[in-house]
Formats: C-alpha cells, structure tokens, sequence
C-alpha cells in the first residue's frame, strides 16, 4: 500500500499543471476502488500535495517534496567530526589531534610489521573468504581471551568465558548492550563522567538505562575517588559498573592497584556485575599483562563480568573492526547459555564478524615469535606517546611564565591528554591555530610528533590564557 501511494506521488510530482487535474480526477475515481488505502493516501497527501479548490473540481499543484522530509540533520560526531573538519583545512601547519589514532614521528598512520608479516602469511596459504561462524573465528577467541585474563587463568581453565568477536570494541560493547537489554531489563549502567563519548549512544541506542557516576576532579585534575565510590554505593542493587580497564578516555587517569581493589569491594557488595571496556590494552604502560590488571583482579575474586576487547590501538587494526565481547560466568553451564545467546544477538544485526582481522590477531596473538615481535613493536608506540608528553611538558613549563603546574600532563597515561581547556578554548586552539581536537579538551599525543611540541604549546599558552 505504501509503494502504491509513493508511485502516486511521483507520477502527479512528474505531471504537467494542466495534466494534473486530469491526473487527479482519475486518481479519485481509482482511489474510490482501493477501499482503505484512500484515507492513508489521504492524510498522507496533506504533506506532499497543496490542493486548491476551485468550486467543484480540485487542482494539484505538484510539489516534489521528500517523504524523508521530517529527517533532521545530525550533528558531526564529536571524535569523528573533527577528523572531517581536519581534511577540509589547508594551513600547512595543521594538527590533528581528535581522534586516537597512532602516529610516526612524521605524522603518517603506522601499519605494524608484525600485521604485514601476517597479511603475507594469509596470501601465501591461500586462505579463502567463507563465512566465519556467528561467534567468530575459533582461533581468534582462544588467543583473545588468553591474552586478557592470561592464558592459566582458571576462568579459562574452567571454560568460564563466554568470548564472542564482534565489530571491533564499539561493535563489541553494542552486543553487551543488547544482552543488557534482553536478559536485565532496567538495569542501570553506571558509566564514568566523562567517559568516551560513544557510550551514551551505544546504550541509548540499545534501550539501557544509564546514570554517571563522579571520575574526574578539576580541582585536582586527579580521580574523585570518594567520589566514584559513593556514586557506586549509592546506585540500585544490581546496576553494571562500566570501567575502563586502563588508559581511562578522555583523562587518561587511572586508579591505583589500591583504589582497584576497593571499587571491586564495593561493586561485590552491592551485587553490581563490573562491564570493563578494554581499548588500550598495552598502550597504558607498554605492557599487555600490566594493562590487564584491572580485569584479572575482578576475575580472580570470582566475580562475573563483562570485558569489550579492540584491537584497533594496540595492534593498529582501526579499520578491520576486530574485537571481541567476554562474559565471565561461575560456572561453564550458565556461560555455554550466554554464549548461544550472544550469538542469537549477533546473527539479525551482522550475522557474522569479518574474517580478515580476526585471522591477522590469532596469528600474530597465537605465534610466540610474532607476539615477542608484536610486544617490542607495542613499547614502541607506547615509548614515543610517553616522549612526546615528557617534550609537551617541558615545553609548556619552559615558556609559561605564569607559574601554573603542568605536571597533571606527565601523570596521565595512554594516548589522550585531557589538558583542561574549556570549549572556547579548544574553539581557539582550532580556528586560531589549526589544532583540531575534541571540545571537551582531549588531546591526542598519538597524533603529535616531538617537532610539532613547541608550536603546540605555544597554542595551549595562548588558548589557556588568553580566553575565558
Ligand atoms: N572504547 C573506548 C574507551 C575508546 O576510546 C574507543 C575508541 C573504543 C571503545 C572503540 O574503538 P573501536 O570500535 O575502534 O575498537 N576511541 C577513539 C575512536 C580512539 C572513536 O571515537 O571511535 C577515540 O578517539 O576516542
């Protein structure tokens, strides 16, 4: 009935004036015959068509108007955006420094040689491109969990992780999302502010309730720890506690070994389930085992819980989409019954993940000399983000005579510095100084090269200064 109306529509739209009234008086006489779709065309006609009346016939006036009409634009992405608005500036000194996306001293994207190793592999087996199983690539969802919980973990051991790959993290927390919504119905999901920007939308667009908890404390430019942990108690019995497992986005602060081991005290207490989104596994302090920490001490108390995995950072896989969603359950049974359930999720949304991805980490993961080499190629990365803040630092307190500390800069980790500017400020950083980065002040040192520290500076001085 709907195509009927729109091939109406077009064949009056595409009618000369003075044919339209013909067009329109055999229409009626049709319409009278089609019964029940005359009051749909009806109503709906009142958007497209202005019909005047002249005493007893009507005349159409065609009007080509879209039935998307009632469409508003989105806004840019706030990430995302940027990297657009970045490519649409010509000033030779631009920086981009939106979206965290590792770069060369030279500011070119880097593609690892351990995933060209791989790549090389793959051709030369021959491999082909068939439909990977709805849960991904079996291969793959070994060496991921191994390489979060460690591969002696008990959870392991005891067929206690439910691994699923998905759409790289994004893709990955979406389907913990629709699990959420499916299996707990109102739960709240506790999320940290700030927090990465997407996980508003991932759950709004997935039907879960969430609330803030306090993070983040400009008075310190530290954690609010007391803070986080009232927020925490205070929340209803049950409620999924979203935790970045290291490298925490935007503020690149984490809590201690200490405050790790309290925030789990309280989620046990409350009977709340942790949810850890773990993007920068490696890139916090150079070292895969450490930036797990977070997670292996929540599964060492038995605890169940989510993890969201990406292989976008630490192995520069941005554009593969390759990732995976764990659920760790107490027993093997119950983790076999949300495994097939993940699956059940998966298959009306993507049917089944990409295979290309998946294939390069179970061989890189899954290979001890690809691993050594990967490991070496990860401290890397890690080395020249960490020399980049040391330059960045240096260079801000050697030419800000104003006395303010930028040592918060040197305390944060992984790829962002989250440098406090407001969004005038960062407005200024950009227009004034072709600095493009996020409006919530994040910067990311990923995108930066120790030639471009100064300028930078220069820009943060001015911008932190000079605008309110
Ligand atoms: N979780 C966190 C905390 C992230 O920062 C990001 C990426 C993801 C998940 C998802 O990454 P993936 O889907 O590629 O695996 N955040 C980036 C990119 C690097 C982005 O916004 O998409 C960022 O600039 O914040």
């Amino acid at each position: 009935m709907t195509s009927t109306s729109t091939s109406t529509m077009l064949s009056l739209a595409s009618a000369p004036p003075t044919a339209s009234l013909s067009v329109h008086e055999n229409l009626k006489g049709r319409l009278k015959l089609g019964g029940g779709s005359l009051s749909f065309n009806k109503e709906k006609a009142n958007h497209f068509i202005n019909t005047k009346s002249f005493s007893r016939i009507s005349m159409v006036a065609a009007v080509k108007v879209s039935r998307f009409e009632g469409v508003t634009m989105a806004p840019p992405d706030p990430i995302l955006g940027v990297s657009e608005a970045f490519k649409a500036d010509n000033d030779e000194k631009k920086l981009n420094l939106g979206v965290g996306a590792y770069r060369t001293e030279e500011l070119q994207p880097y593609v690892l040689n351990v995933v060209k190793k791989a790549e090389n592999l793959m051709v030369e087996r021959g491999e082909n491109k068939e439909y990977l199983p709805i849960e991904g690539l079996a291969a793959f969802n070994k060496v991921t969990a191994e390489l979060l919980f460690g591969a002696s973990n008990p959870v392991i051991k005891e067929q206690r992780v439910a691994t699923v790959q998905g759409l790289s993290g994004t893709g990955s927390l979406r389907l913990a999302a629709a699990l959420i919504e499916r299996y707990f119905p109102g739960a709240k999901v506790l999320i940290s502010s700030p927090t990465w920007g997407n996980h508003k939308n991932i759950f709004n667009d997935a039907r879960v309730p969430w609330s803030e908890y306090r993070y983040y404390d400009p008075k310190t430019v530290g954690l609010d720890f007391d803070g986080m942990i009232a927020d925490i108690k205070a929340a209803p019995e049950g409620s999924f506690v979203l935790l970045h497992g290291c490298a925490h986005n935007p503020t690149g602060i984490d809590p201690t070994p200490e405050q790790w081991e309290k925030i789990a005290d309280v989620i046990q207490e409350k009977n709340h389930i942790p949810f850890f989104d773990v993007a920068y596994q490696g890139f916090a302090s150079g070292s895969l085992d450490a930036d797990a920490g977070s997670v292996r001490l929540f599964a060492a108390r038995g605890m169940e819980l989510l993890v969201a995995q990406s292989y976008s950072k630490n192995l520069g896989l941005y554009a593969e989409r390759i990732g995976a969603i764990n659920v760790v359950c107490t027993s093997a049974d119950a983790t076999a019954r949300v495994k097939s359930q993940l699956k059940r999720l998966a298959r009306p949304m993507y049917s089944n993940p990409p295979i290309h991805g998946a294939k390069i980490v179970a061989n890189v993961v899954g290979d001890p000399t690809l691993f050594n080499e990967w490991k070496a190629e990860m401290e890397m990365m890690a080395g020249r983000i960490k020399n980049v803040r040391q330059k960045l630092y240096d260079s801000l307190t050697a030419k800000d005579k104003s006395g303010k500390d930028w040592s918060f800069i040197l305390k944060q980790i992984g790829m962002f510095s989250f440098t406090g500017l407001n969004k005038a400020q960062s407005d200024n950083m950009t227009n004034k100084w072709h600095v493009y980065m996020t409006k919530d002040g994040r910067i990311s040192l990923a995108g930066l090269s120790l030639a471009k520290c100064e300028y930078l500076a220069d820009a943060i001085i001015d911008s932190f200064h000079n605008i309110s």
